[in-house]
C-alpha cells in the first residue's frame, strides 16, 4: 500500500481539510498519516460565525521527530490549510526531513477563493506561501490563490492561452508542476489545467459546470489528485480523475443544498474512488 502524510487543520465540522482528505485518500485504498496543523470548531467559511481555533504550531516538530526516530518514510507528502506564518517554515522542515528520493511533494496553497482571502490571511503570509511552492512538485491553487502567488489582480476571464501561461508563471515560482483549479473557458464547462514544466505537457479536463459554490471543493480534489499521482497515475489522468470526482460530489450535493450549505455530499460518491483505484491497479 501507499502512504501519504497530510498536513491541514481538522475543522472539526464542515467537511474540509483533514475531514476530507482522510475518508478520500483512504478510500482510494492509501494509508493516510496527518500532521494536524490547528483544530478549529468548524471552517473559516460564510455561515459560520464565532468559531474556535486552536493554533497546533507547537506540536508539529514533536510528531516530525518522533516519526524520524521511528524510520517512518512516505510515497508523499501533502499539505493544505496551515495555521500560522511560522508553520510555513516548519512544514518546509518537513520537506527536508521526509521528502527527497521518491517522495514528491504537494503544496495546496489554502488561502482564498472567488477573489477573496479566507479569514485570518494576510500579504505576509502569501509570501511565505511562495516560498513553501517553490519546494513542491506540485502546486494546486485555485484562480483566487494563483492571482495571490502571482501578485495580480483576480479575474475569472480566461482564454486557453491565458491559463497556460497563468500555469508556466506558476511553474517559475519553482515548482514542476502547477495544476489550477476553476478553470472555465466556454461559460459552459468547469475544471483544471495543469502543465508539466520538465516535459513540457499541459492538460485540460472539464465537466458540464454546476453554477453552485460548494465548500470544500478545493480539498476534494487536491485530495484525490493526491491520491491519483501516489498511485501512479498521469498527470492527464490525475487531472481528470480529479475534475470527474469533484463534479459528482457538488451533482450529489445539489438536491440537498438547504442542509448541506458548509459542505458538499462527497460521502455518497466514495465508492467511487475505490472502484476506480482498484480498477487502476488491476492495470498495473
Ligand atoms: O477548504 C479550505 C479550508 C480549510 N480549512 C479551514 C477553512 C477552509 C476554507 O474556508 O476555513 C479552516
Amino acid at each position: 500500500m501507499k502512504r501519504i502524510v497530510t498536513v491541514q487543520d481538522i475543522s472539526c465540522f464542515g467537511k474540509c481539510s483533514l475531514t476530507v482528505a482522510l475518508p478520500v485518500i483512504s478510500a482510494m485504498g492509501i494509508e493516510t498519516a496527518v500532521i494536524p496543523t490547528a483544530v478549529l470548531s468548524t471552517h473559516t467559511g460564510d455561515g459560520f460565525s464565532g468559531f474556535t481555533f486552536r493554533d497546533l504550531t507547537s506540536d508539529i516538530s514533536g510528531i516530525a521527530q518522533h516519526w524520524s526516530r521511528l524510520g517512518l518514510g512516505f510515497d508523499s507528502i501533502y499539505t493544505g490549510y496551515l495555521g500560522s506564518i511560522e508553520q510555513l517554515g516548519i512544514v518546509s522542515g518537513l520537506f527536508d526531513s521526509f521528502g527527497g528520493g521518491d517522495c514528491f511533494i504537494v503544496v495546496d496553497p489554502v488561502m482564498g477563493d472567488s477573489g477573496k482571502m479566507y479569514a485570518g490571511f494576510t500579504d505576509e503570509f502569501t509570501a511565505g506561501m511562495r516560498q513553501l511552492c517553490s519546494r513542491a512538485d506540485y502546486i494546486i491553487p485555485n484562480l483566487t490563490e494563483a492571482a495571490l502567488l502571482l501578485d495580480r489582480p483576480y479575474s475569472t476571464q480566461q482564454t486557453e492561452e491565458s491559463v497556460k501561461k497563468t500555469l508556466r508563471e506558476l511553474a517559475e515560482l519553482g515548482c514542476r508542476t502547477p495544476v489550477l483549479t476553476g478553470v472555465c473557458l466556454d461559460g459552459e464547462n468547469q475544471g483544471a489545467a495543469a502543465f508539466d514544466s520538465a516535459s513540457g505537457e499541459y492538460c485540460f479536463s472539464f465537466r458540464r459546470q454546476i453554477n453552485r459554490q460548494v465548500h470544500g471543493t478545493g480539498d476534494i480534489f487536491a485530495s484525490v489528485f493526491t491520491g491519483a499521482v501516489t498511485l501512479g497515475m498521469g498527470l492527464a489522468q490525475a487531472v481528470d480523475t480529479a475534475v470527474g470526482f469533484t463534479h459528482d460530489c457538488i451533482e450529489a450535493t445539489l438536491p440537498q443544498m438547504d442542509r448541506y450549505w458548509y459542505g458538499s455530499c462527497f460521502e455518497l460518491c466514495l465508492g467511487e474512488l475505490t472502484a476506480l483505484a482498484e480498477e487502476y491497479g488491476k492495470n498495473l
